[in-house]
């Protein structure tokens, strides 16, 4: 049976209200680098909390939120992390990325070490659900591709608005992280996302940025 419907409270807002908004927050994203480098500062529980409700906020295929998201801050789990994650980046960078894949990364002077795994205070490690268990039945999940990456898009873009730093970080395989968090199989690594507050001394790439006009076109240009 269709939900009964209720009105949609939207603030529509003026062009002036728009292109100003607009500006803003184009430049605050502009401003966004990912992370590598993270003080030990500590960040509140709560905060936390609010960025994953964020994130949590995003539509989904039927509504479904085929999404877990678990925020690390236990020491001793984070260090497991680092080591299982360190261990696959040995692999990968000197056995399993071709040269072409290591010639793009040389730019961002990434390597097998991974320091900020144990020095951001948090680590949120999203979980994409293809299907769950609910009330005995097995449910399937819609698009959860497409869901998830909105919802860690949300998660991303709400961490620099209030002031975190992140990584978008992809160890792979990363099938450990399910064995450290003890999540069940039908919860799939998805990201790994460091957060917290740039180092003192960070530094990040002068790396050169695809110009929005090879990314957008207007109708069948
Ligand atoms: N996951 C590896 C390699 C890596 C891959 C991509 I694609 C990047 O944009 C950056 C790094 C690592 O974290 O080192």
């Amino acid at each position: 049976m269709p939900a009964k419907k209720i009105a949609y409270t939207f603030p529509r807002r003026s062009e002036a209200e728009m292109q100003q908004r607009a500006a803003a927050l184009l430049e605050e994203m502009d401003a966004r680098r990912s992370c590598r480098n993270f003080s030990e500062e500590p960040v509140s529980r709560d905060v936390i909390e609010k960025v994953i409700a964020i994130g949590h906020s995003a539509p989904s295929g039927a509504n479904r939120k085929p999404w877990r998201f678990v925020a690390v801050d236990d020491p001793a789990l984070k260090s497991k992390i680092r080591f299982a994650a360190e261990a696959e980046e040995r692999e990968n960078y000197s056995r399993r990325f071709p040269p072409d894949w290591l010639e793009a990364l040389e730019p961002l002077g990434t390597d097998a070490d991974k320091p900020y795994l144990e020095m951001a205070p948090w680590l949120v490690v999203l979980f994409r659900i293809d299907w769950e268990e609910v009330e005995g039945k097995r449910v399937q999940s819609y698009y959860p591709a497409e869901s998830i990456g909105i919802a860690a898009g949300m998660f991303l873009m709400a961490c620099h608005q209030v002031g975190l730093a992140t990584l978008t970080h992809t160890p792979s395989p990363m099938k450990f992280l399910r064995d450290i968090l003890g999540r069940p199989d039908n919860e799939k690594p998805y990201l790994l996302v460091p957060v917290g507050f740039p180092a003192p001394d960070c530094t990040v790439p002068e790396i050169p940025k695809k110009p929005l006009t090879a990314a957008l076109k207007w109708n069948a240009e």
